[in-house]
């Protein structure tokens, strides 16, 4: 997938060379046949493609100059670390490599073979050597979210630096408080890191960067509700996959470019697939680059995905920080509050996802709803039956998948979507 010669920057990196190229040579080939096979993608998709084309390349080698320049590089696996904390201090927050089955057999000599496979992955890609994004980082920034990944980051960080903040499990008076604290804590931690303090005036100019980030995908979302479908699903993913490593500023252009050119589409009436094709919700576990295995599934077998219940999707868009506050304290308070709505099954109660799920359903005109959880998430799999039911009561069907990021289930995982399309065209 590389464009120029990155072997030197690799390098310096400490990459495993062979592997990486191997691994390079496997997604430019999944990206054709997943990807550049589709018919009548919108225009504004050559953006998107450069950047996965390059995102091992001229995205690291951007990272690598702003360190050379003294600025801090933050690495995460989740939507509760504030990305607006990190570019008020003049860094840059980046998702790390997650969404691959590589390195595996490496992750498990550490870690049992029931881990989930997101934290397999990002296990695997760092002893392997393939990630580039958390060798250029400084530091990780981890959670104490499910207890697979709270547990596998006092691993993780034998390897690479990682600072846990601790994300509460209910929403009652002293989990907030507790969260309060635990961002003051991280913007302690990140002053230190980056040698600035915080100040009001960056940190509000963070807040309107990253809320006019999550109003484009927000924007690009709703334009998914038009019959014909103006993108499709693993178009859509794909921007929401890019927004955890692009340059927030020139991402957002580039989104609302996009959505210019879908306004016209719906407005015309041109579609990626005819009016009137079976419209699927996906609902569950982030999908994280270059994880496109069931969109390709549903959307190669006759149907179009119309939204993502996910954090790779509208569950990390749907809110924005308030754009009030003065001070610091201030503004801290109204970015705990909002990374507090973000409605994770790792909380409980949690019924504001069964909620947003059902909105969903009827604001995009789902046919159904396809639950797609990791095998060994307890979150999700568990947190299936109440969304099930929840559903049921709005009379929209549901299939429930657990799967991995390997291929070895594509041939059951195919049979048992047309199954249930077969019966949400019935
Ligand atoms: S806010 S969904 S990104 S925690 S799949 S590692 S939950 S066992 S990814 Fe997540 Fe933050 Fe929640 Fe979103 Fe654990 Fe489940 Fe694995 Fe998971």
């Amino acid at each position: 997938m590389k464009l120029a010669d990155y072997t030197e920057l690799w390098q310096s990196l400490g990459l495993d060379l062979e592997a990486h190229d191997g691994l390079l040579r496997t997604l430019g080939q999944a990206y054709k046949e997943i990807y550049l096979s589709q018919k009548n993608r919108p225009a504004g998709m050559d953006y998107f493609d450069f950047v996965i084309s390059e995102i091992h390349g001229l995205r690291i080698r951007e990272l690598a100059e702003a360190r050379k320049e003294g600025r801090m590089v933050v690495g995460t696996f989740c939507l509760y670390v504030p990305e607006e904390l990190v570019l008020a201090l003049d860094g840059i927050a980046v998702g790390l490599c997650a969404g691959a089955d590589v390195g595996t057999e490496a992750a498990e000599q550490v870690l049992p073979r029931n881990t989930c496979a997101l934290i397999k992955s990002f296990f695997g890609f760092k002893l392997s050597g393939l990630c580039p994004y958390t060798e250029v980082c400084n530091l990780v920034i981890g959670e104490t979210t499910c207890d697979g990944k709270t547990k596998a980051y006092e691993l993780f960080n034998e390897y690479k630096p990682t600072f846990v903040i601790e994300v509460p499990r209910m929403k009652s008076p002293a989990a907030r408080a507790l969260w309060r604290s635990e961002l003051g804590r991280l913007a302690a931690k990140l002053e230190e890191l980056s040698g600035q303090p915080l100040t009001a005036e960056k940190l509000s100019a963070a807040v309107r960067t990253v809320n006019a980030k999550r109003a484009a995908l927000h924007r690009l979302n709703a334009l998914r509700q038009a019959d014909p479908a103006p993108i499709s699903g693993r178009d859509a993913l794909l921007i929401n996959q890019v927004q955890f490593y692009d340059d927030p500023v020139r991402f957002t252009e580039k989104v609302n470019a996009l959505c210019d050119e879908l306004e016209e589409r719906v407005r015309q009436g041109v579609g990626v697939a005819p009016a009137g094709t079976p419209r699927v919700l996906v609902s569950g576990c982030p999908m994280a680059a270059p994880n496109w295995k069931l969109p390709f599934v549903v959307e190669s077998s006759g149907a179009v995905i119309v939204g993502e219940e996910s954090c790779v999707g509208e569950r990390g868009t749907r809110h924005l920080v308030s754009e009030e506050g003065s001070t610091v304290d201030d503004i801290l308070d109204r970015l705990a509050a909002r990374y507090l709505e973000i409605d994770c099954a790792v909380f409980t109660p949690n019924t504001e996802r069964l909620d947003h799920i059902t909105e969903m359903a009827k604001t995009y005109a789902a046919d159904g709803v396809i639950h797609y959880a990791l095998q060994f998430c307890a979150p999700y799999t568990i947190e299936a039956a109440r969304v099930e039911r929840a559903l049921a009561a709005q009379e929209v069907p549901l299939l429930r998948i657990e799967t991995d990021y390997s291929m070895e289930d594509m041939p059951q995982l195919q049979t048992r979507v047309q199954a249930f399309l077969e019966m949400v065209r019935a």
